[in-house]
C-alpha cells in the first residue's frame, strides 16, 4: 500500500493517544487506496462523475447563486472602507453545497480521473480561498453585510458550513495532494478555536457536522487541538448553552439532541441528519480518546434506532415536520420522510461503530442503508434526486433536478464517490472484508505488500472471489463478513424477521477446498499463512426472503416485504399495468428470479403469481384475476415516470387499495 504523507501524519497523531486509549479494532482502507471495478457500483460511480457532479456544478454555479456569493465576498474585501458591499442570495447554509460538491469531486477523481473536473474544483477553491476573511472567518451569509452578527445565533449553520469545508479540504488533499483548501480549512479551524473552547465562549453546534470534520482535520494534520475541539463541542451539548433567535424559538431542544449530555443519551430524538452526524463525530472522538461514556451511550442509542425506528430499507426519520424521529414504531410508508442524507448518515455512523467494536452487525445495517435507503436517493440517470424516500406511493412522488435547500444531491454524490472507504478494514493483525464490491487494493503487513483482488456479481449473484498475492508468504487473519441475512436475521434486533425457513448455508473455500474458519463477531476468520495466488471463495445464498415486522409497527401489519441479498424489493406500476396496490401476496407464493439486463440498467427482478382485484366502471362490480407480478429492487423505482409503488405487500384483503 502506497503510504502517503497523510498516513504518516495520521500515525504519529494517533500514537499520541494509542498508549492511553482503547482504539478501533481496525482502520478502514482509504478510498484513495482502493480501485473499484465492480459491475454494480462502478457504472454508478461513473454516472456520478460524469452526470451528477455536472448537475451539482450547474446548480451551484449557474442556476443558483451559491458560487456567486463567494465571488461577492471576495469583491467586497477590496471595497474602500465604508462602502456597502453586495447582498447575499439564497439560504444561509448554501455554502455547504459548494463544499459537499468539492468533496465528492475529490473522491471521484480517484476512480474516474478527469482533468477538466479537477480544474473546475481548483477554480472553485480559488474562489473559496478568496472569500476567507483575514481573521480566518469564512461564511458568505454573514460576510455579505452581516459581519457584526456572526456567531450570534447557534442555529445559523456557520459551524455546519465550516465542517463541510473541513471535510472537502481533507478529501481534496488526500485525493490530489493539493493543500490550498486544506490551508483555508486550517485557518478557519484555528479561528474557530480562538473563539470557542474551554475557558473561551460556549458553543453548541446548531447542526452537528463540525465535530466529525474536526476529527478528520486532526487525522490529516496530526494537530491534537482539533480533536480536543471536537470533543469539547460534543461536551457542550445538554447543558442549556444553546442560544440564538431560531434556537430559543424551538420548543424542544430534542430536535438537535441537546436535552442531555451526549454521554447520557439513551434514545434517538429529533432531526435525523443532525443525530447521525453527531454520533459519527462521537464515535470518532471515542475511537481516539477511549471515552467510554460515548461508547456506552452510542450502543444504547443505536439499538433504539435499529430495534424501534428504522425502516426495512435502512432509512430513518419518519416525520417530515422535524425531518426526523417521532415515537417508537411509527414508520408510515407512504408518508415516510426518510431523507436521503439521513441514510447517508447511517452509513457514516455504522462504519464508525464497526471500526470501534469489530462487530459485523453494524455493516449489516450500513449495507441495508447503502443499497436501499441511500441509493434510492439518486436516479439511474444520475441527475434527478429524491429528498424523501417513501416506501409506498400512490404515484404522486417524483424525482427532482434539485432542491431549494442545500442538501441531498451533493451528499449522495460524495457517498457514492467515496465507496472505496467502506469495503476493507485492516490492522497489523488482519484484513476485514466488509462489503462485497469488485475492487483491488494493496495492503501492507509489516514490510510485505499484499495485492488483493475482489471479483463478484453481487448483489445479483452471491459468489465472491478474493485473490491474494503477497510477494512472500505471510500469516494474517482474513475476516470475511457473513451477512446477518444469511444467518436468519432480517436486521439486527427483532423489529424485522424472516417468515419461513431461510437457512441455506453460505460456503467458504480456500483454493477450492472447504476453508477452515472460526466465526467471530459475524466474520468468518481464516487465520493462516497466505501465499501468492491464494483464492478465497465465498458463496452467499441469494434466495428471495419474506420479511415481516413486529406487530407494534402498525403500518406493516399483515404485510410482507421481499428481500434478495442486501436488496429490498418493491412492486411498481410500470411493470404491472400501472398498478401496485391491487394485489395480495399469497402465503405460499413461489418466487422466480430473472436478471433482466435491459431493464433499469440491469436488475434481477422477482416474479410471482398473485390475486389482483379490479373494480368495474360502475364502481360496484369487482373482479379478481391471478396475474404474474414483477417486483424490482426498491432503489430502482421511479425511474420511469410517476408510478404507484409498494414495498410492504398486503397478505389480507382488508389492506389493499385497489385504485393505485
Ligand atoms: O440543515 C441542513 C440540511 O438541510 C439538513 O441536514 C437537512 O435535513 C436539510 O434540512
Ligand atoms: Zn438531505
Amino acid at each position: 500500500m502506497k503510504r502517503t504523507f497523510i498516513s504518516l501524519v495520521l500515525l504519529s497523531g494517533c500514537q499520541w493517544l494509542l498508549a492511553q486509549a482503547p482504539t478501533r479494532k481496525f482502520e478502514p482502507v482509504s478510498f484513495s487506496e482502493v480501485t473499484i471495478t465492480d459491475d454494480f457500483w462502478k457504472p454508478t460511480m461513473d454516472k456520478v462523475a460524469t452526470t451528477t457532479l455536472q448537475a451539482c456544478i450547474y446548480q451551484t454555479e449557474v442556476k443558483t447563486p451559491r458560487i456567486k456569493n463567494f465571488e461577492k465576498v471576495a469583491r467586497g474585501k477590496n471595497l474602500p472602507a465604508g462602502q456597502a458591499g453586495e447582498k447575499h442570495e439564497g439560504i444561509f447554509y448554501d455554502d455547504s453545497d459548494v463544499y459537499k460538491a468539492l468533496e465528492a469531486i475529490a473522491y471521484s477523481l480517484k476512480n474516474h480521473p478527469d482533468p477538466a473536473l479537477e480544474k473546475k474544483a481548483d477554480e472553485w477553491i480559488d474562489k473559496v480561498a478568496a472569500a476567507q476573511l483575514p481573521d480566518g472567518y469564512i461564511g458568505t451569509y454573514y460576510s455579505l453585510g452581516r459581519l457584526n452578527e456572526r456567531w450570534s445565533d447557534m442555529s445559523m449553520h456557520e459551524d455546519y458550513n465550516g465542517g463541510h469545508l473541513l471535510e472537502a479540504a481533507v478529501a481534496y488533499y488526500n485525493a490530489t495532494g493539493k493543500r490550498k483548501l486544506l490551508d483555508v480549512a486550517i485557518r478557519f479551524a484555528d479561528y474557530f478555536d480562538s473563539l470557542f473552547g474551554p475557558g473561551k465562549k460556549h458553543w453548541v453546534t446548531g447542526h452537528q457536522e463540525l465535530e466529525l470534520a474536526l476529527v478528520k482535520l486532526f487525522r490529516a494534520t496530526g494537530d491534537k487541538k482539533y480533536l480536543e475541539e471536537a470533543h469539547w463541542l460534543l461536551e457542550e451539548r445538554g447543558h442549556k448553552y444553546a442560544k440564538g433567535y431560531t434556537w430559543t424559538d424551538w420548543k424542544d431542544t430534542a430536535y438537535a439532541q441537546d436535552v442531555v449530555p451526549v454521554r447520557d443519551q439513551k434514545e434517538i430524538t429529533g432531526h435525523a441528519v443532525r443525530a447521525m452526524y453527531m454520533y459519527t463525530g462521537a464515535a470518532d472522538v471515542a475511537a481516539l480518546t477511549g471515552d467510554e461514556g460515548y461508547m456506552k451511550a452510542m450502543n444504547t442509542v443505536w439499538e433504539d434506532v435499529v430495534y424501534r425506528n428504522m425502516y426495512v430499507t435502512g432509512g430513518i426519520g419518519s416525520s417530515g415536520s422535524n425531518e426526523g424521529f417521532s415515537v417508537d414504531y411509527d414508520l408510515p410508508n407512504e408518508q415516510a420522510y426518510c431523507e436521503t442524507c439521513a441514510s447517508v448518515g447511517m452509513v457514516f455512523w455504522n462504519q464508525r461503530m464497526n471500526l470501534l467494536t469489530g462487530e459485523s452487525k453494524f455493516i449489516d445495517v450500513l449495507e441495508k442503508s447503502l443499497y436501499n435507503g441511500a441509493r434510492d436517493g439518486l436516479s439511474l440517470s444520475g441527475d434527478h434526486f429524491f429528498y424523501g424516500n417513501p416506501l409506498a406511493s400512490n404515484g404522486r412522488h417524483f424525482r427532482r433536478e434539485w432542491f431549494g435547500t442545500a442538501c441531498c444531491p451533493a451528499n449522495i454524490a460524495r457517498l457514492v464517490a467515496s465507496l472505496g472507504d467502506y469495503i476493507y478494514g485492516a490492522s497489523d493483525k488482519g484484513l476485514w472484508v466488509n462489503l462485497f464490491v469488485g475492487s483491488n487494493t494493496v495492503l501492507k503487513f509489516g514490510k510485505t505488500d499484499v495485492p488483493l483482488t475482489l471479483e463478484t456479481r453481487y448483489p445479483w449473484e452471491g459468489n465472491v472471489k478474493l485473490t491474494l498475492s503477497p510477494k512472500t508468504k505471510i500469516k494474517f487473519a482474513l475476516h470475511v463478513r457473513i451477512p446477518g441475512w444469511t444467518q436468519g436475521q432480517a436486521a439486527p434486533g427483532d423489529l424485522y424477521a424472516f417468515e419461513g425457513n431461510t437457512n441455506t448455508p453460505f460456503t467458504l473455500s480456500v483454493n477450492g477446498k472447504p476453508a477452515s474458519y472460526t466465526m467471530d463477531k459475524g466474520y468468518a476468520v481464516v487465520d493462516r499463512e497466505w501465499k501468492k495466488g491464494d483464492v478465497v471463495e465465498l458463496n452467499l445464498p441469494m434466495e428471495v426472503t419474506r420479511i415481516v415486522a413486529r406487530p407494534e409497527l402498525k403500518q406493516d401489519i399483515e404485510r410482507v416485504a421481499l428481500q434478495r441479498g442486501p436488496l429490498v424489493y418493491c412492486v411498481e406500476g410500470a411493470d404491472n399495468n400501472g398498478k401496485a396496490w391491487d394485489l395480495l401476496l399469497p402465503d405460499k407464493a413461489e418466487f422466480k428470479t430473472t436478471f433482466q439486463k435491459d431493464l433499469l440498467e440491469g436488475v434481477v427482478t422477482i416474479q410471482f403469481l398473485a390475486p389482483t382485484i379490479q373494480v368495474g366502471q360502475d364502481g360496484q362490480s369487482v373482479n379478481t384475476e391471478t396475474k404474474t407480478i414483477t417486483a424490482i429492487p426498491y432503489y430502482s423505482w421511479c425511474n420511469r415516470g410517476q408510478n404507484p409503488m409498494q414495498v410492504w405487500l398486503p397478505k389480507r384483503i382488508k389492506d389493499i387499495k385497489i385504485n393505485n
